[in-house]
């Protein structure tokens, strides 16, 4: 038997990963807790596309990044580390590349190890979702988005993008809390009124309202999976993604509520979807990739550190 094994995942290295490539852990990808997977899913957009560009447009922009974080008062990518795998060819058939990130997923949890699916368009979702909903049957997915995503099918595919939510739910064990939606369709509400005992929903109209202990109460002391579609935000910061609506969550707020998360809950894994980089406007290329970041904080770097105040 040979001595030396074949590395388990194909990384992405240098200043090809996620980050900062001279930080200090670039160099040891296996070693990392997070594991970013690129996924450039782009198959069922029903109005602007470019989502298949959107991973390596933020990975670009993640090596702009500071990598001191203020809320933490730390580098904090430093208490976990940071790894990105090489994107792969996206199978053409949305059911088999479900499959096919389902797999990916399913290897890097199987390696006790933090998947962070950078998308790609939403319907990725129901893909990543399987691993994590057979290891937990208390699974709970927070989604940030302007669209409910719970209809049965749209415009003939069963996995589209406007179903990903609904396809989520195909899981009987999984429970949503959905926040920022402001575009919803009569069959969607049907669907959530006799399922209200699954759903929470926060729209966005009611945002001045909000009560982040309400919107995370959920999620106390269970697995959370966050998937983050970008339109979530609103469409003044955010206008590169397929269906920018107006009307939606400011960054901070959403920070607040991940933040407010990941201290209630055990967040497991998550994707941020639905970026479509526009080019020669960098600024949204770095506003995705410092979501990024601040997601994998919350989720993997522990406590806040209070030094600061
Ligand atoms: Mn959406």
């Amino acid at each position: 038997m040979a001595s030396k094994t074949q590395p388990a995942f194909d990384y992405l290295v240098g200043d090809d990963s996620f980050l900062d490539p001279l930080r200090t852990d670039a160099h040891e990808p296996d070693k990392a807790r997070c594991v970013v997977i690129p996924f450039g899913l782009e198959q069922s957009v029903s109005y602007g596309g470019g989502t298949a560009a959107g991973p390596q447009a933020i990975i670009d922009a993640s090596h702009q990044l500071e990598l001191f974080d203020e809320e933490f008062w730390a580098e904090p990518y430093g208490r976990y580390g940071i790894a990105a795998l090489r994107a792969q060819p996206v199978a053409p058939k949305v059911a088999d590349a479900l499959d096919q990130l389902e797999g990916t997923v399913e290897s890097v949890l199987a390696a006790g190890r933090f998947p962070f699916v950078l998308g790609g368009e939403h319907s990725l979702t129901a893909g990543a979702i399987r691993p994590f909903a057979r290891r937990y049957n208390d699974l709970v997915v927070l989604q940030f988005d302007a669209h409910a995503d719970l209809r049965d099918g749209y415009l003939g595919e069963h996995f589209s993008h406007a179903s990903a939510m609904r396809r989520v739910l195909d899981n009987t064990n999984v429970s949503l809390v959905s926040v920022g939606i402001r575009a919803v369709s009569s069959e969607e509400i049907a669907f959530y009124e006799s399922n209200r005992d699954r759903i929470a929903i926060h729209w966005s109209k009611d945002q001045a309202h909000w009560d982040i202990e309400e919107i995370v109460g959920p999620l106390r002391g269970r697995p959370v999976y966050v998937t983050f579609d970008i339109d979530g935000l609103d469409s003044a910061i955010m206008p590169a993604t397929g269906t920018p609506t107006p009307g939606g969550i400011p960054y901070l707020t959403a920070l607040a509520i991940l933040r407010r998360a990941s201290e209630v809950s055990t967040i497991v894994g998550a994707d941020l979807v639905e970026f479509a980089p526009i080019a020669g406007l960098h600024a949204f290329d770095y506003t995705a990739a410092h979501l990024a970041y601040k997601m994998m904080n919350y989720a993997l770097a522990g406590s806040i550190s209070r030094t600061d105040s």
